[in-house]
């Protein structure tokens, strides 16, 4: 078996198929190392109950460009899907392009070093094996490395524990249990309602509420879905050129701009309509305008208000300390309606601080919380965790953490100057958890094969992005994220998630459009910004 290939992949959600199947495009040797046992990476990893995407289905898929065939013959069953049906999917994906055999399942990467004298990077697995390759492409995702606080006591836990991001294949059963789940973003938000129907008793601990948006999921009736794949070449044109990759109809406006009744009818009309269309579809300065933003977010508070009977619970739930959307916002399915069952309860962990985790529970100064079950829905070391934990190492050994110890440096969140012929599918710095990912990530994918493929008609076998390009990405966009009110909220979107990690907008806020707009001009100047070069010696 060969041990030497012209590209590694690492990782085999929708990044690493459709990256593979690109660079087999370019008829390039190929290996993925995947460390699921499967295709699908988040969708291999995320079972909890209650998962599902929050991208409306019918645009969370690849396009045309992957497989004309596939997308006509694939039919989503859900307005957003579900976990089950979204990994199905990449494997209907996997079996018709026949990907498989490429791919080493059970396979995860603890080193990756660049070989400066034989520009090739060397791969060492958790098998023991090393293999080497001329690129090395990332495709490892942005949310894929759990986060687990050091609860001061977790290991004395008794009873069962889960981490909503590594969840058994096997259906859970909480039935009759009592349950704690710890974490209210758009995991926790997707779960409880789940759990709290089988549950004796649910307590949820929460840290910071959410604007939690009603995702008004249904059964997708065939006839719209033979509409949409008649109308997809201008979907997707659109979704391309958008700001989130999603087709739209983006409004221009400041909310301030319309009349109090006005803006009612307009967040009325996008709330019923489900989804993100609250965010994209209403006004255009929520991200950068805080008076504008109150308007959305005191007409979510509202909401929240209205469907929550306790007004105690009402008033823990509403959030007020950020402003709407410079946090993700999570689509919800009977979230709140949850906290009108007997059988729930909620404990805000600002009042009520989670001490300790005991051999029974949860405990915090008020009192000891038993529980059967724990449920971390902690989120994750995101955008960068999954990099760091690789040992990765560029040139004169540099290690990638050390580089990127005060926040990402990157050259369009696609490479990074002194880890030459090594690029990235939705690094930090580029659109990535801004956006739908699939069309996010055909464009990476596409870019990164098209500069390889420019590489090899070239004779050039060494590509790094240079330091004064990167520079300038980095204070562009520094610039962009800087003028919103992102950088002002705890989140995970900068790093506010894990002590210690550097607080800066790690994805790009540009837009989807501008983006490959720019990715397109670097591409037609003959990949400006890139030092390519033959170091190759005979
Ligand atoms: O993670 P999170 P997630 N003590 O970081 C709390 C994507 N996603 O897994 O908000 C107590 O958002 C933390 O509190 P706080 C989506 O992009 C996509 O839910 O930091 N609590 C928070 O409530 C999403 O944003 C889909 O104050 C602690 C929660 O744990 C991303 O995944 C579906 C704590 C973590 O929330 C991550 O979501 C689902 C501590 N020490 C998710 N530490 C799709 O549609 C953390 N928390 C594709």
């Amino acid at each position: 078996m060969s041990t030497d290939f012209d590209a590694i992949v690492v990782g085999a959600g929708f990044g690493g198929l459709y990256t593979l199947q690109n660079l087999r495009r370019l008829d390039m040797s190929v290996k993925v190392f995947e460390r699921g046992g499967g295709v699908g990476g988040t969708w291999y990893w995320n079972r909890y109950p209650g998962a599902r995407c929050d991208s409306e289905s019918v645009y969370y898929m690849f396009s045309d460009r992957f497989s004309p065939q596939i997308l006509d013959e694939w039919s989503w069953t859900e307005r957003f899907a579900g976990q089950p049906e979204i990994l199905e999917y990449l494997n209907f994906v996997a079996d018709k392009m026949d990907l498989r055999r490429d791919i080493q399942f059970d396979t995860a990467v603890t080193a990756a070093v660049y070989d400066e004298a034989n520009n090739r990077w060397e791969v060492t697995t958790d098998d023991g094996a090393r293999t080497t390759a001329r690129y090395l492409i990332t495709a490892v995702g942005c949310i894929s490395t759990t986060n687990l606080p050091a609860f001061p006591g977790l290991e004395s836990f008794t009873g069962e524990s889960y981490h909503t991001g590594a969840w058994p294949h096997e259906p859970v059963d909480f039935t009759g249990k009592r349950v704690a789940v710890i974490g209210t973003g758009a995991t926790g938000v997707q779960a409880i309602p789940e759990i709290a129907k089988q549950a004796a008793q649910l307590f949820v601990f929460q840290r910071t509420p959410n604007y939690d948006i009603p995702a008004r999921n249904q059964p997708l009736d065939p006839e719209y879905t033979t509409k949409v794949k008649q109308n997809y070449p201008e979907l997707w044109e659109k979704a391309r050129a958008s700001g989130f990759g999603l087709p739209y109809q983006v409004s221009e406006g400041s909310a301030l701009d319309a009349t109090p009744e006005e803006r009612q009818r307009v967040f009325q009309a996008a709330y019923d309509k489900g989804g993100f269309y609250i965010g994209l579809e209403t006004y255009s300065d929520f991200m950068v305008n805080k008076e504008s933003n109150d308007t959305i977010s005191e007409f979510i508070r509202t909401k929240i208000r209205e469907t929550v009977h306790d007004p105690a619970t009402a008033e823990l739930l509403a959030p007020t300390d950020h402003p709407f959307f410079t946090k993700r916002p999570p689509l919800e399915t009977g979230y709140y309606e949850a906290f009108n069952r007997d059988n729930v309860a909620l404990i805000d962990i600002h009042g009520e601080p989670i001490e300790s985790i005991t051999a029974n529970g949860v405990r915090t100064p008020v009192r000891e919380y038993e529980v059967d079950a724990i449920v971390f829905a902690t989120g994750f070391d995101t955008m960068t965790g999954t990099l760091f934990k690789m040992g990765i190492r560029g040139r004169a050994g540099q290690p990638l953490e050390r580089k990127w110890a005060d926040g990402p440096r990157t050259y369009l969140g696609l490479a990074t100057h002194g880890f030459p012929n090594m690029f990235m599918i939705t690094g930090p710095q580029s659109p990535s958890v801004l956006s739908n990912m699939p069309v996010t990530i055909e464009q990476n994918a596409e870019f990164i094969a098209g500069l390889i493929g420019h590489m090899r008609e070239t004779d050039a076998d060494y590509g790094e992005a240079n330091e004064d390009a990167e520079g300038r990405w980095v204070e562009h966009h520094n610039e962009l994220a800087d003028a919103t009110l992102l950088l002002g909220t705890n989140s995970w979107w900068v790093g506010a998630n894990i002590p210690g990690k550097p607080r800066t907008l790690y994805p790009y806020v540009g837009g989807v459009g501008p983006f490959r707009d720019i990715c397109a001009d670097v591409a037609s100047k003959g990949y400006e910004g890139f030092t390519l070069a033959s170091r190759t010696r005979a």
